[in-house]
């Protein structure tokens, strides 16, 4: 059957903040820019707007991107457009994770990288040849990636609809922790994009602020500093406010590079220390080690270029007491950490950690993956009971996203710049913390009878989130 519209949709949770959504759909827009121009294209964020179910049709192909939470309410959505007639296709980090799952109920699974899969899929789908699967795990270089197109750029309108457009530079990871999924999905090679590539796309999206989907981008400080280099003088030439990224503690090590970064607009670095304890050195990765002075110091170093630091911790290791929380409450309180991200170790299909805990006994049954969002407790703790983590990690959201923790971490960051650059510099301040809260909450979720999460107090109940009509309907 011949191809005669695609839609991309992002299954939503939170709907918007304000008016504007918190989930730039990057990863869409850059399939969306390889639909031929002959094919009309519709990205679908359901934080901001319905899925079109009754445009739908025969000779429709429907794409879908999933990470674990979201694919529940995937699910649902291509049940809806199949009983339309349409063809759905499902990628992004479930998909990866747990092909086989989704396989039962999508018409096709995308495994790995999109950029050369997506075109074949959609080619072969006009011939009527969709097959079943697609696979890219080679890691290939990112040199030929082809620009997001006009189209795209105008239908979702980042600038006016979005808090934060996101950006790829780098893409991989060659560290290998024992929880993480992010290597699974972009590879153990880092793959790097051309410096003309990016700044074309920064002017051509008129982006002034971005977030840098990158997992480990500060690692090429050590691997790649030449390209550092060159990346950060032309950026410091482009109108920039800000921008943001993901790094691990060796950057403190090179103040050149910070300084240079610095003039090249970045405000902060989220630096995965992962744990306080360190008796949990093993499962980090090699790259946190526990050690709360090198933390400091790290922390001090990367304050001294101008550059913030956002502190990522994850608590539930199998070394972790209950007293974890505490410990850790008293090193952020005297850090100087600009903004702290407090997650609940998952895990996830396709990780060491899970096989692991499977073979243990140790997963609880009958968790949906909805709750699998880094705020829930789904397995069996080993020096804690599954109450006291949820507990404790209930005590320390509290401690760390109340109002007045919120604005005094974002209060101390402004100040570090000078009167000038207040105005520019105020939303990247305290917008972190304010989005942590906001997932922080959903601590709160339940599962409702499909299995899908909903709110049930928090920001969502306060009004100042909106609920999307689904979750409206069905919230418990
Ligand atoms: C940017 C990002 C975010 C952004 C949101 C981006 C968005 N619009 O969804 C923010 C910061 C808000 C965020 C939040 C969270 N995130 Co996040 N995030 C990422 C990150 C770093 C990059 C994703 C990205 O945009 N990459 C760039 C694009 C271009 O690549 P891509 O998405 O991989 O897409 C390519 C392929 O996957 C494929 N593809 C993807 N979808 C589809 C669909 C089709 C049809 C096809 C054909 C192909 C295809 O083609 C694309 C091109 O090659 C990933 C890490 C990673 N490397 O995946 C984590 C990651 C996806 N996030 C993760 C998590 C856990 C979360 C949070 C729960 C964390 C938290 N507690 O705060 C929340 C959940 C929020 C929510 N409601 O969904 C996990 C997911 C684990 C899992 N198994 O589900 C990841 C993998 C990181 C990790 N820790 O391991 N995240
Ligand atoms: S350093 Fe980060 S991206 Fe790399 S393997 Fe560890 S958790 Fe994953």
């Amino acid at each position: 059957m011949a191809l005669r519209k695609v839609y991309l949709i992002q299954p939503g949770r939170d709907g918007a903040v304000l008016g504007r959504g918190t989930m730039a759909p990057y990863t869409l827009m850059r399939l969306a820019s390889l639909v031929p121009d002959e094919i009309p294209v519709t990205i679908v964020d359901e934080d901001l707007e319905a899925v079109p179910f009754d445009e739908m049709g025969p000779g429709d192909l429907v794409g879908i991107t999933a990470k674990t939470l979201q694919i529940d309410r995937a699910r649902w959505i291509a049940r809806r457009a199949q009983a339309r007639g349409a063809t759905v296709v499902v990628g992004g980090t479930h998909a990866t994770l747990a092909p086989d799952e989704v396989a039962q109920w999508a018409d096709s699974v995308a495994v790995g990288e999109g950029y050369r899969t997506w075109p074949q899929m959609l080619a072969d789908f006009d011939r009527g040849q969709l097959q079943p699967r697609y696979v890219d795990e080679e890691w290939t270089d990112l040199d030929d990636l082809k620009p997001l197109t006009e189209r795209v750029l105008r239908q979702v309108d980042e600038n006016r609809r979005y808090w934060t457009p996101y950006l790829e530079i780098t893409r991989g990871c060659p560290r290998n922790c024992t929880f993480c999924t992010a290597i699974r999905v972009s590879g153990r090679v880092m793959r790097l994009r051309p410096v003309e590539q990016i700044v074309e796309e920064i002017e051509r999206r008129r982006i002034r602020r971005f977030f840098l989907t990158d997992d480990n981008f500060g690692l090429n400080f050590r691997l790649h500093p030449d390209y550092m280099e060159e990346l950060f003088r032309a950026l410091r030439k482009l109108p920039l406010d800000g921008w943001t990224c993901q790094a691990e503690q060796m950057v403190a090590d090179y103040p050149d590079l910070l300084k240079l970064a610095r003039e090249a607009h970045l405000d902060k670095f989220f630096i995965g220390f992962e744990s306080a304890n360190p008796e949990n050195r093993r499962e980090l990765g090699g790259k946190a080690k526990g050690n709360v002075e090198r933390y400091r110091q790290v922390i001090e170093r990367v304050h001294a270029a101008g550059i913030g630091v956002v502190g990522l911790f994850v608590f539930g290791f199998d070394a972790d007491p209950p007293s974890i929380f505490q410990h850790t409450y008293d090193f952020i309180r005297t850090s100087g950490l600009d903004g702290v991200s407090i997650t609940i170790l998952t895990p996830y299909v396709g990780t060491p950690q899970r096989a692991t805990w499977e073979a243990q006994g140790r997963l609880i049954p009958g968790v949906p993956w909805s709750l699998y969002d880094t705020n829930h407790v789904t397995y069996y703790p080993a020096r804690m009971t599954v109450e006291q983590l949820a507990r404790g990690y209930d005590w320390l959201s509290r401690k760390l996203y109340g109002y007045a923790g919120i604005a005094y971490r974002g209060l101390r960051q402004l100040l570090r710049y000078p009167p000038r650059d207040w105005r520019r510099k105020a939303f990247t301040s305290f917008s972190t913390d304010f989005g942590y809260r906001m997932e922080c909450a959903h601590r709160d979720w339940v599962p409702a009878e499909d299995g899908i999460g909903y709110p049930v107090r928090g920001a969502a109940r306060r009004g100042l989130v909106f609920r999307p009509d689904w979750a409206t309907e069905a919230a418990v």
